[in-house]
């Protein structure tokens, strides 16, 4: 970082502003003390969730006893290429532009990104840039200062903090509004969430291995939409509470092998913010780190390039001068 007086990138250097801003979290938490806010529940999507959970039941039910095994690993797909739209796409590539993909990537990704139904790039980005740069603030949409079940999916039960809306604001979003893909992608999301989150998940398997509808359904839409929510609002929990600091001992993100084997290669959250541009998020093994394996491959046919990533030299350093070593704490203690 830039204490080494080093430049981060083996490739080009980072073209975003995206590291934690430590002088303006201060001037944030000093004014949140000035705004009044009431926190307003919004009951529609209490209850969308409420009744997500349900069918997340019934499809766990169905796949253990009732499911064939053709649905059982298509589940698995869904989830693993569903996760990659979140950790290769909406993540690494464009939240943090840790490398770059051609235009055949770029679709492929929004469509697995579609499978996975969190908000479209642009929106889930913009809330994605203020978490880093603004972290544990009222700036941070899963601050978690407000509580371990606000950071994991509370944030999402209720209206954001105005401090979020103002600070994000001053965000460039320009790079990705001006993403034809991501575009198309706003353009038309609710046809496309529908289309790939729930519709071909539930007619695929019916019209390949004749599966019933209901199966289908509660198994490949929505409790593999449930469970994937759920392994992507880990990181912003659990890898924010428990787990070690070997990169910052500073921060609260952890490194979190659960997490990160859930969420196929995000869970080393104490390395991702400290080096957020890297494009390996961890320096977890490709056994753990899948996305890590899947952007490999994909640079390997031409389709990604430009990966970034940090000097072994600078990680080295930061671990010697900035880490606490492999001792398990929690963050809010
Ligand atoms: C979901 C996202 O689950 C999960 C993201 C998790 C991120 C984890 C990251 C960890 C690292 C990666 C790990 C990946 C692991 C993956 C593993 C996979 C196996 N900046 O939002 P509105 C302004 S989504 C600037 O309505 P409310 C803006 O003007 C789940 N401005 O605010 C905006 O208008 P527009 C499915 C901002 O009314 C206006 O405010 N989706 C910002 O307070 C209104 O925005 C849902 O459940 C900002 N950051 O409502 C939907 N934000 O947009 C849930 C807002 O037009 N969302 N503004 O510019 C909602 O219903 C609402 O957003 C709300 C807040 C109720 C939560
Ligand atoms: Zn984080
Ligand atoms: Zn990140």
């Amino acid at each position: 970082r830039a204490i080494f007086g080093q430049k981060l990138t083996k490739t080009d250097a980072m073209d975003l502003d995206l590291d934690v801003d430590p002088k303006e979290c201060s001037e944030i938490l000093e004014e949140s003390k000035k705004i009044p806010y009431k926190m307003e529940i919004v009951w529609r999507n209490v209850a969308l969730f409420v009744a997500l959970h349900f069918a997340a039941l019934i499809g766990l039910y169905e796949l253990i006893f009732n499911a064939k095994w053709p649905t059982v690993g298509f589940v698995f797909l869904l989830y693993v290429f569903g996760g990659f739209g979140i950790t290769a796409g909406a993540h690494r590539l464009w939240s943090h532009k840790s490398y770059k993909a051609t235009v055949p990537m770029r679709i492929f990704l929004m469509i697995c990104n579609n499978i996975a139904l969190q908000n479209d790039v642009i929106e889930w980005a913009r809330d994605h840039r203020c978490h880093h740069k603004w972290t544990d603030t009222d700036a941070d949409p899963h601050n978690t200062r407000r509580g371990i079940f606000f950071a994991h999916m509370g944030w999402l039960l209720v209206r954001k903090h105005p401090q979020v809306k103002i600070m994000g604001a001053k965000l460039d979003m320009k790079d990705l509004e001006e993403d034809p893909v991501l575009d198309f992608q706003r353009r038309n999301y609710i046809p496309l969430v529908l289309l790939f989150c729930f519709i071909l998940p539930t007619v695929i398997p019916v019209f390949f291995w004749n599966e019933t509808v209901f199966i289908a359904f509660y198994t490949a839409a929505t409790f593999r939409y449930c469970f994937t929510l759920h392994a992507t609002w880990c990181i912003n929990s659990a890898a924010h509470y428990i787990g070690w600091k070997p990169y910052t001992h500073s921060i609260s993100s952890v490194e979190n092998v659960l997490t990160t084997i859930v969420a196929v290669g995000e869970g080393g959250h104490n390395f991702h913010h400290t080096f957020p541009q890297d494009y390996r998020a961890s320096e977890y093994s490709i056994k753990y780190n899948w996305t890590r394996g899947l952007i490999d491959l994909a640079a390997a046919v031409g389709a990604v390039y430009d990966r970034k990533t940090v000097d072994d030299l600078v990680i080295r350093r930061q671990v010697e001068t900035h880490g606490s070593g492999m001792q398990w704490e929690n963050s809010r203690m």
